[in-house]
């Protein structure tokens, strides 16, 4: 039987990596007061999320054996974890300097806080470049040493290519509409969250026993990248329909003019007069002019359009689950224990 690791067991395992990646400054002779700074920035920004990212990794490859993980393939798993996690702080950090964002897992964002600023930016290269460090600590020997390399960098630019269109598509100073599209939405989500919050973790997982074959990867993208797709309509309903003391952050994507899933969902159900009110309002730096945008979604009852969204692509997404060849080794509850962790989630 599959055993599921607990956040609490997976946050255990990263004082250890943490103290690898300050020794390893240190050999470069790093002052002190400037090793404490980095020790600051790895705890800061990776521990006190939900890592569902991370913890996917050790779950998974406990499917994949059928049983518990020995106390070292633990390890191992978790810090191919670990690395998702790394490789996700990268991403926030910087996504919050271009996003403006105000606040990140309950705190101010790691940019705002007394004595970071820009630092941040040179901050988040570090958090990229742990992820290396760790992977010729620990994996350098391993067969799929290099798969695993390039998986990174590969995964790395599908997100960056998505983060582009994300931004360009949102431009600071000009609305507008005729800019997004569904089509357009699906691109970005697909790359600036998809790859690198699902089908990472499990491609890791696949690598790490040595079982990944062209067959079992394009079978796990063909599920898990729908699946990314969804979760990030979630963050875009949350955006406006969450709790900002429940998710931990607070909205910007009505001000940040983005191509989001609830802007594409009114232009495909508004009237002309609403379309004007939408055009006028979204993408304005005041907070008068985003809870007009407010309003019109509510009148436009975009909550309970997201909600029967969500029941038609989960219900689609399951189907899929429930066809995958597991000959090779891949297994169906990888993807149904993926699912089982967003579906109707609240943060
Ligand atoms: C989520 O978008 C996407 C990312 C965090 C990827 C960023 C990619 C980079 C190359 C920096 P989002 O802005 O909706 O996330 P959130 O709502 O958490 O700010
Ligand atoms: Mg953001
Ligand atoms: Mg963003
Ligand atoms: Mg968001």
């Amino acid at each position: 039987m599959a055993q599921k690791t607990t956040l609490a067991e997976f946050e255990a395992v990263f004082p250890k990596l943490v103290e690898d990646l300050l020794n390893h400054a240190k050999e470069y002779k790093l002052p002190e007061q400037f090793v404490t700074w980095y020790k600051a920035s790895l705890n800061a920004n990776t521990i006190g999320g939900k890592c569902n990212r991370g913890m996917s990794v050790p779950d998974s490859v406990s499917i994949l054996l059928d049983g518990p993980l020995s106390e070292e393939q633990y390890f191992q798993a978790a810090t191919l974890g670990w690395m998702t996690e790394l490789l996700q702080a990268f991403f926030l950090v910087s996504d919050d300097i271009m996003d403006s964002s105000i606040t990140r897992r309950g705190a101010p964002c790691w940019y705002r806080q007394p004595h970071v600023g820009m630092v941040a930016i040179n901050d988040a290269f570090m958090l990229e470049s742990a992820i290396y460090t760790l992977l010729k600590k620990y994996f350098r020997s391993h067969p799929s040493y290099i798969e695993l390399v390039e998986l990174f960098h590969e995964v790395t630019l599908q997100t960056e290519l998505g983060q582009l269109c994300d931004l360009l598509t949102a431009p600071e100073d000009k609305v507008d509409l005729d800019n997004f599209s569904m089509e357009k939405y699906k691109f970005i989500v697909i790359y600036k969250t998809a790859y690198y919050s699902f089908y990472l973790p499990v491609a890791l997982a696949l690598h790490h026993q040595n079982i990944a074959t062209p067959k079992n990867l394009k079978q796990a993208e063909d599920i898990l990248i729908p699946l990314g797709e969804y979760f990030q309509v979630q963050d875009d309903y949350l955006d406006n329909f969450g709790n900002p003391e429940h998710i931990g952050k607070i909205g910007t994507d009505i001000m940040d003019n983005k191509c989001s899933w609830l802007v594409n969902k009114a232009l495909e159900n508004l009237s002309a007069e609403q379309r004007k009110i939408l055009e006028d309002n979204y993408g304005r730096k005041e907070k008068a002019n985003e809870l007009v945008v407010k309003k019109l979604y509510d009148d436009l009852q975009l909550e309970q359009k997201y909600k029967e969204y969500e029941e038609e692509r989960v219900s689609a997404i399951r189907e899929k689950i429930s066809k995958v060849d597991e000959s090779e080794g891949l297994k169906m509850s990888v993807f149904e224990s993926f699912l089982n962790k967003i579906y109707k989630r609240s943060k």
